[in-house]
C-alpha cells in the first residue's frame, strides 16, 4: 500500500476498542493508577468508578489479596505448556468455579474472553450433537439485541446491528435470532423483572416451527442482557425458554459474561433465577478483570458425550494458548476466595434495593424516558436528541467525568455497574451527579 499520510510520530498509534478515537485524541482520558472504589487520571484528578472497570472489577480496584496472589504467582510460574501439560492453578481455579456452578455443570474450558467462550460455548454446542450422532443440529439461535462479543460465532448470534453492519456478508450461516424482550410501552420504569412479556418466549417456538427442532442445536441468551442497555428479563420468561429447550432438545447457554459472580447478587444469573442452563459462559469477574481470562462451564452430560475414542485422540479439537493461564488463573483463585471471605454475592444483594432507589429518584429529570435495574445492573435512557442519535448520552458520560464519576454510554443509554461493597453514600454521589449532567446537557 502507498502511504499518502506525513510520516506519522507514535504518541498516538494506539488505536482504541470501541472509541471514538478522533474525538479521544483531542481530548484524551488516560488512567494511571487505581485503588478501591477510585481510579486517578494522569493529570492527578481522583475519579469515582460507577462501572466497576467494565463490569470486571466488583471487587474494587487493586484489591490486596488479588496484587499479592498474582505477584507471587508470576515469580513462581509463569507460564507452562497448555495443550497436553496444565499447571497447579489451572486445575484448582476449575475446581472452584465448578463447585461454585449450578448443579450438573461440572467441567470448565478456561479461554481469555468473554468472546472466545461465547464462541467456545457454540463450538462445543455443535460438537456434542454431531457426538450423539445427530451432526444435523447445526442451527445456531441467538437473540435480537443480545451481545456475545465480536468474534465471527459471537457476532453472528449476537443482535446488536451496530456490530453487525459492516459484516453483514460473513456473519455464520445457519443462524437465527428469537425477538428481544424490551417494550418500551409494557415496562417503562419497571423495578426489577417486569411483569410484561413472558410470553416473548414463544418466539423460540416459532423458529422450531420453522426449521424443525431436529436442526437445531442450541440458543444463547444472557440472562440479563447488559451492553444493549440493560434488559431485564419477565417474569417467567427464562423458566418457559427452559422448557422449550428441553421439549426439543436444544442446548440452552446463558452467557453470564456480565451475570456472573456477584453482579445479580448471586454467584450466577442461573441461581438468582432458579434456572439451570446446559453451558454457562464467563470471564470479567473471573479474575475481577486483574488478568484476561473467561470460562466456559458445561454440563457433565456433554462432556462425557464427547470422551470418545481411543484414549489418546484429543476429544475435542479447539482451545487457547493462553486457556488456564496461571497468572490469569491465581487471580481467579485469589478472587474466589475474597467473594467467600466478604461474602460479596449477599453484599451485593443486600445494596440492590438502595440501588434501585437511588437510580429511580431520577425519574422526570430532562430527558429521560426509561429506567431499568436489576442486581447492581442499571440502565438510564434517555430521548435522542433529534437528528443525532447517541450525541446526548455521550455529552452527558463526558459532563460526568469531568465532574470525577466514570459511568458508560451505550449510545444514549446511561449505564451503571456499582461494586459489590459500594456504600450508599457513593451511589447517590455517582445518580447526583448524573442528574446535574441531565440538565446541564441540551
Ligand atoms: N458476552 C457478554 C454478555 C458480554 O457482556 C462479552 C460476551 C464479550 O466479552 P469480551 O471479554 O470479549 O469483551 C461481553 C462483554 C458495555 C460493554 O458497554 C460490555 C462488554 C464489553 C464491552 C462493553 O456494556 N461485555
Ligand atoms: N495464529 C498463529 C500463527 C498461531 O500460531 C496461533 C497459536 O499458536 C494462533 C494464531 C492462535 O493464538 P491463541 O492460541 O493465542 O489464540
Amino acid at each position: 500500500m502507498s502511504s499518502t499520510v506525513p510520516t506519522m510520530n507514535h504518541d498516538q498509534a494506539f488505536w482504541l476498542p470501541y472509541t471514538a478515537n478522533r474525538a479521544f485524541w483531542k481530548s484524551p482520558r488516560v488512567i494511571k493508577a487505581a485503588r478501591g472504589h477510585y481510579y486517578t487520571a494522569d493529570d492527578g484528578q481522583q475519579l469515582l468508578d460507577a462501572f466497576s472497570g467494565l463490569w470486571t472489577s466488583g471487587l474494587g480496584h487493586c484489591h490486596p489479596a488479588i496484587v499479592s496472589a498474582v505477584q507471587e504467582q508470576v515469580a513462581t510460574l509463569d507460564y507452562s505448556m497448555g495443550f497436553q501439560v496444565t499447571n497447579d492453578r489451572a486445575i484448582a481455579l476449575a475446581r472452584e468455579v465448578a463447585d461454585l456452578a449450578p448443579a450438573g455443570l461440572d467441567r470448565v474450558f478456561f479461554t481469555n474472553s468473554g468472546s472466545e467462550s461465547a464462541d467456545t460455548a457454540l463450538k462445543i454446542a455443535l460438537a456434542y450433537h454431531r457426538a450423539r450422532g445427530e451432526g444435523q443440529r447445526t442451527r445456531l439461535i441467538g437473540r435480537e439485541r443480545g451481545y456475545h462479543g465480536v468474534n465471527f460465532g459471537g457476532m453472528s448470534v449476537g443482535g446488536i446491528p451496530g456490530n453487525r453492519k459492516v459484516f453483514s456478508a460473513v456473519m455464520l450461516p445457519g443462524v437465527d435470532h428469537i425477538r428481544h424482550t424490551y417494550s418500551h410501552a409494557d415496562m417503562a420504569f419497571s423495578r426489577g423483572q417486569p411483569t410484561w412479556g413472558c410470553d416473548l418466549a414463544e418466539d423460540l417456538e416459532r423458529l422450531v416451527g420453522l426449521h424443525d427442532a431436529s436442526n437445531i442445536a442450541a440458543l444463547i441468551v444472557e440472562p440479563v442482557s447488559g451492553s444493549t442497555g440493560i434488559l431485564v428479563p419477565p417474569i417467567g420468561y427464562l423458566q418457559r425458554l427452559r422448557e422449550i429447550c428441553d421439549k426439543h432438545g436444544i442446548l440452552l447457554i446463558f452467557d453470564e459474561v456480565i451475570t456472573a459472580f456477584g453482579r445479580v447478587g448471586a454467584p450466577f444469573a442461573s441461581a438468582r433465577f432458579g434456572v439451570t442452563p446446559d453451558i454457562i459462559t464467563t470471564a470479567k469477574g473471573l479474575t475481577n478483570g486483574v488478568v484476561p481470562m473467561g470460562a466456559v462451564i458445561v454440563r457433565e452430560e456433554i462432556y462425557q458425550a464427547l470422551m470418545q475414542g481411543p484414549d489418546n485422540a484429543v476429544e475435542l479439537f479447539h482451545g487457547y494458548t493462553y486457556s488456564g493461564h496461571p497468572l490469569a488463573a491465581a487471580a481467579g483463585l485469589a478472587a474466589m476466595k475474597v467473594y467467600r471471605e466478604e461474602d460479596s454475592f449477599a453484599r451485593a444483594l443486600a445494596l440492590e434495593p438502595t440501588f434501585e432507589e437511588t437510580i429511580h429518584a431520577l425519574k422526570g429529570e430532562p430527558h429521560v424516558i426509561d429506567i431499568r435495574n436489576f442486581g447492581l445492573m442499571g440502565g438510564i435512557e434517555l430521548a435522542p436528541r433529534p437528528g443525532a442519535p447517541g450525541a446526548r448520552g455521550y455529552e452527558v458520560f463526558l459532563k460526568c467525568f469531568e465532574a470525577g464519576v466514570v459511568i458508560r454510554n451505550g449510545g444514549d443509554i446511561l449505564q451503571f455497574s456499582p461494586f459489590l461493597d459500594s456504600t450508599p453514600d457513593e451511589l447517590t454521589r455517582i445518580f447526583e451527579t448524573v442528574r446535574d449532567a441531565l440538565r446541564a446537557v441540551a
